[in-house]
């Protein structure tokens, strides 16, 4: 008796792990539809654009940006909600202001 219950189990277990694939494939799909469509809603930007923009920003050419320069940018940030001051000096250097960049943070900034 024993031996027949453990076959229907068995046999039982196997066909929901059939259910589950076609499950998994379903959420593969639906995940993938999303994930091609985050980068439009983030609106990230390219390593060229966010270079291109960072020469425009840094107007001085001295490898950061402060006051003037910086303005916008720390504004943009601050509305992003995310902190990418990584050296919390206040400056935005070259490595901080391409991360925010390319999450999108600048992506209304031409
Ligand atoms: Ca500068
Ligand atoms: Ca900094």
């Amino acid at each position: 008796m024993r031996h027949i219950s453990r076959r229907r189990s068995s046999a039982c277990e196997i066909y929901f792990k059939l259910e589950d694939i076609e499950m998994l494939k379903q959420i593969t799909i639906v995940i993938a539809v999303v994930a091609g469509f985050a980068p439009l809603a983030v609106a990230a930007q390219s390593d060229a654009e966010c270079k291109a923009l960072w020469t425009k920003a840094d107007a001085n050419s001295d490898g950061v940006l402060v006051g003037d320069e910086a303005a916008k940018f720390l504004d943009a940030i601050k509305k992003s909600g995310k902190s990418y001051d990584a050296n919390g000096d206040g400056k935005l250097d070259q490595d901080e202001f391409l991360k925010a960049c390319k999450d999108g943070v600048f992506a209304s900034i031409n």
